[in-house]
C-alpha cells in the first residue's frame, strides 16, 4: 500500500491466486471488461494461453478528495513456474482466491490454499481475502462449506466468500467489491487515513 498525501492518492495491490486452470485469468479479464479496460491487461502467457508469469492491469477510482489506484495481478497456477508466484504476491494488500469448484479437483484447491498460507504465515489471518468458488455453471461441484471446514475458515478475519462463473462474469465484480471493502475497512480501522469524510 502506498499513501501519497500530497497527491491524495492511495495505491493498493491485489492478486488473484489459486490452482492451475481455476479461472484466475478469466476472472481478471472479465473484471477489466466490466470497466471497459479489457485492452489494457498485460498478460505474460505461454503459446497455449496459460499464464506464464502473471496478468496485470490497474483500475482507478476517484472522488473529490482521493484517488484510489488498484494494481491487479493474477499468478500462474502451473507448478512448473512456481518460482514466479512469491514475486507476484510481494507486497499485496488483498487476495482473491479463485477456487475451481469441480469435485475432482477439491484437493488441488486445498494444496493451493495451503501454499498461500505458507507464503504469508500468520499474516494470512488478517490479510483481506475473498474466496471465489468459481465454475458454478458446471455439474459435480463440491460444497463451499466442506472446503471452508477443511481450511478452518473460522480462524480468518477480513474474510468473505462468493460464488462465481468467471466465464460469464457472474459474481466477478461483486467479489472484487467485497475485497475493496475489506481493504478499505482495514485502512480505516488502522486510522492511517480518513477516507470516508
Ligand atoms: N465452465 C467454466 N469454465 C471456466 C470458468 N472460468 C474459467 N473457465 C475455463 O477454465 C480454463 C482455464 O481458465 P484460465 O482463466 O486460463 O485459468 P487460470 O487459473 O488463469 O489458469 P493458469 O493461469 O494456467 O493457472 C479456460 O478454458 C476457461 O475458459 C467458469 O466459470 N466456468
Ligand atoms: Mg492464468
Amino acid at each position: 500500500m502506498i499513501i501519497d498525501h500530497l497527491n491524495q492518492t492511495i495505491q493498493l495491490k491485489i492478486c488473484y491466486f489459486g490452482p492451475a486452470l481455476s479461472g484466475k485469468t478469466t476472472t481478471l479479464k472479465s473484471l477489466f471488461k466490466h470497466f471497459g479496460k479489457e485492452d489494457s491487461v498485460l498478460s505474460i502467457e505461454s503459446s497455449i494461453r496459460r499464464t506464464l508469469f502473471f496478468d496485470y492491469g490497474t483500475i482507478t477510482f476517484e472522488n473529490k478528495q482521493w484517488r484510489l489506484k488498484i494494481h491487479i495481478y493474477s499468478t500462474t497456477g502451473q507448478d512448473f513456474y512456481i518460482i514466479t508466484r512469491p514475486a507476484t504476491l510481494q507486497g499485496i494488500d488483498g487476495i482473491i482466491f479463485v477456487a475451481d469448484s469441480q469435485q475432482e479437483v477439491f484437493y488441488r484447491n486445498l494444496t493451493s490454499w495451503n501454499e498461500l498460507c505458507n507464503y504469508f504465515e500468520d499474516l494470512i489471518i488478517i490479510l483481506p481475502k475473498v474466496i471465489a468458488f468459481n465454475k458454478q455453471d458446471l455439474p459435480d461441484k463440491f460444497s463451499p462449506t466442506l472446503f471452508l471446514e477443511n481450511i478452518n475458515s473460522f480462524k480468518f478475519k477480513n474474510f468473505k466468500t462468493k460464488k462465481t462463473v468467471a466465464l460469464h462474469g457472474y459474481g466477478v465484480v461483486e467479489s472484487f467489491e467485497e475485497l475493496i471493502q475489506l481493504m478499505l475497512k482495514k485502512i480505516y480501522n488502522s486510522q492511517i487515513v480518513s477516507i470516508f469524510d
